[in-house]
């Protein structure tokens, strides 16, 4: 007999349209509304980004689509029959309606996986516990997978492209080492440090691998979009570092932000217009690696996380 086992594909979300960038921006801010200043800052930047409004939308749909097609196409002995749902931390649908949807598709057992590989008790334990207690409340049986930022096909597949950007530069006349590679995520508030979470070393340990495998000697970790609350945020930030990179004399950058896995607001503004305007200022050359998106090999790297926590569920 097949055995359905239900998918929460879990993502940042993002809204759907221009009229909806208020109640999304009120939920990221735990319900206080935004002042009229703030969300139009927020409206002109999703204005500005290059290919479509809010590509994150249409990202996590090809994501959550193809991981469906995989998990499928790959379960050979057909006892598993795999139903991906999406649930968004700050959109519609949102997680809970997520969990929702598969219970009332029969669904008695599933699989929570985050669309970012790196753990940190801030952003994807924030997903789990939400997604745990509708499930617990609906009577699901639920396992997670809480990071995958060293699995080797993930290394490959970032590897790959920052490669592809050095060549690049060196079609371009630029020496492979002259180029520094700045690895960045997204940023959280500095008191993560302290209650011992695991995201900064992830991110370090990702980091590493990646330079490892694609022979990149000149890396460096940074950090990028930290909020703009009172409280300490990780840094240095990207805009900083670029600074002192130029006064350190570098010309050539790469841009590699591995916390990310889908173009949207983080990557297509703050590195695409933010960064490189900050470049451009500083006459350096700035490029970014292509983002993972619906790329096969990523798909198969959330595809072997979930089959492998899918085979803990009794
Ligand atoms: O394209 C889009 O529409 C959405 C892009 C987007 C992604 C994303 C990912 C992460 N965030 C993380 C942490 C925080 C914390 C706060 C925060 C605030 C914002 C705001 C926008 C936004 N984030 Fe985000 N984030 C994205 C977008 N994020 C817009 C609000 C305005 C601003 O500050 O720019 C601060 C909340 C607070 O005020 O308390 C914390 C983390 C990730 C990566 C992991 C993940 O994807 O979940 C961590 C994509």
């Amino acid at each position: 007999m097949t055995t359905k086992i239900g998918v929460l594909v879990m993502s940042y979300g993002t809204p759907e349209s221009m009229e909806g960038v208020e109640s999304y921006y009120t939920h990221i801010r735990r319900g206080n509304p935004p002042s009229a200043e703030q969300l139009k800052e927020l409206q002109d930047r999703y204005k500005a980004i290059v290919g479509g409004v809010f590509p994150l939308r249409e990202n996590t749909d090809r994501q959550t689509e193809a991981l469906q097609d995989a998990l499928n196409r790959d379960n050979e002995d057909k006892d598993f029959e795999y139903i991906c749902c999406q649930g968004l931390k700050h959109a519609h649908p949102f997680i809970e309606d997520g969990i929702q949807r598969l219970a009332e598709g029969g669904i008695k057992q599933a699989v929570g996986i985050v669309l970012a590989p790196h753990y940190s008790a801030m952003s994807v334990g924030g997903y789990i516990k939400r997604a745990k207690e509708q499930a617990e409340s609906l009577g699901i049986q639920m396992v997670f997978v809480e990071s995958y930022h060293l699995h080797p096909q993930l290394i490959d597949a970032l590897s790959r492209r920052v490669s592809a950007r050095l060549d690049q530069y060196e079609e371009a006349g630029a020496k492979r080492e002259d180029v520094r590679v700045l690895f960045s995520a997204h940023s959280l508030p500095e008191r993560i440090l302290a209650m011992g979470d695991p995201y900064r070393d992830q991110l370090l340990e990702t980091s590493k691998a990646i330079a490892e495998q694609a022979g990149v000697t000149s890396w460096q970790f940074t950090w990028q979009s930290a909020g703009r609350t009172a409280e300490p945020w990780l840094g240095p930030d990207i805009l900083d570092t670029l600074r002192g990179l130029s006064k350190d004399q570098v010309e050539y950058v790469l841009s590699a932000p591995i916390g990310f896995v889908s173009d949207h607001l983080e990557v297509l503004y703050d590195l695409d217009i933010e960064a490189q305007a900050i470049a451009a200022e500083l006459d350096m050359r700035l490029l970014r690696i292509e983002s993972l998106n619906s790329d096969p090999a990523f798909i198969a790297v959330l595809s072997d996380v979930v089959r492998s926590r899918a085979g803990e569920l009794k």
